[in-house]
């Protein structure tokens, strides 16, 4: 029986759309994609950034085809085939894994995501990893909680569309929203001081593995009662004025961004999927991982 999951729209919609139609035809690199997917954003901002020729083929992750199992085993978007020598296709899959594929495979192809000096090249590394290992799986306790039957209580509903305002969902609600907002203060100190990218002026791979989850942030407005960054003049000390006011003008950045903006799809068909995760009712890897208290599968 297919999970609840695999009930998506089938195809792009928006600015997507005319992205998804303008790379249908026959290329060397296949880049196998769910339109909905946040790991897929992130292989889909290199191949823009980069121009590097792609066909793009949606594929539904949930319904787990033979074929497609046959390339990732674990029938994950997103993944990528690029033939060797005597033209068969290799597969690829594992978002960080492809980018710094593509990265390597790809040198003539800019901008160069990752800095040429070795160090800046692992300090990159090590905040890709905690975007991964840290801020995506706090923002999915913090999306998938659900309030025990004692802190259920009607002026502490938080789930529903608009549900919440800006009451709760009880401590844990609150202590998980805290959590998750950490994780973010925690990345936006280290931020180059101008930026306005994580390195400075140019885009990275450190930017490229978050934005997704940066424009995906509307679901704590819509489901949890909101994720609390103080509006600004309202935080409670200098620092957290400055932490909260270069955070912002990243997500300004990354926002605006080509890339970011041309490979999402409408807001209203994004919405059924994210109200699965805030019910907890999704049974994606994912969602299962976080429920069982475990990082990113
Ligand atoms: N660690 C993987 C995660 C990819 C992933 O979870 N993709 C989801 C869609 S957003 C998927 O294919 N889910 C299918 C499933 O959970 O069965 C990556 O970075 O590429």
């Amino acid at each position: 029986m297919p999970v609840p999951d695999a009930d998506i729209h089938p195809e792009a919609t928006g600015p997507a759309k005319a992205l998804v139609a303008s790379h249908q035809a026959e290329q060397p690199l296949k880049f196998y994609a769910g339109w909905f997917c946040p790991f897929v954003q992130r292989v889909w901002l290199a191949l823009e950034e980069k121009q590097i020729p792609y066909q793009y083929i949606e594929v539904n992750p949930y319904h787990k085809a033979p074929s497609f199992l046959a390339l990732n085993p674990r029938g994950l978007v997103p993944t990528i085939t690029s033939p060797d020598e005597s033209g068969s296709a290799r597969p690829l899959y594992e978002s960080t894994v492809i980018l710094e594929y593509l990265e390597e495979a790809y040198p003539t192809h800019t901008p160069a995501l990752l800095p040429k000096d070795a160090y800046l090249r692992a300090r990159a590394r090590i905040w890709i990893d905690y975007v991964t290992s840290r801020i995506i799986p706090a923002f999915h306790r913090f999306l998938q909680h659900q309030p025990t039957p004692a802190s259920s209580s009607p002026d502490t509903k938080q789930t529903g569309r608009g549900g919440g305002g800006g009451g709760g969902g009880g401590d844990e609600l609150h202590s998980l929203r805290e959590e998750f907002r950490a994780t973010l203060k925690e990345f936006a100190r280290e931020l180059h001081p101008q930026g306005p990218y994580f390195l400075g002026e140019e885009l990275s791979l450190v930017d490229v593995v978050l934005a997704p989850w940066a424009v995906r942030l509307w679901v704590f407005d819509e489901f949890k009662g909101g994720l609390g960054v103080p509006a600004p003049g309202e935080a409670d000390s200098e620092e957290e004025e400055r932490v909260w006011a270069r955070w912002r003008r990243w997500v300004a950045a990354v926002e605006g961004r080509r890339s970011v903006r041309e490979t999402l799809s409408e807001r209203d068909w994004y919405l059924p999927i994210y109200q699965r995760y805030a019910e907890d009712k999704a049974q994606s890897e994912l969602a299962r991982a976080v429920r069982k208290g475990r990082g990113v599968p």
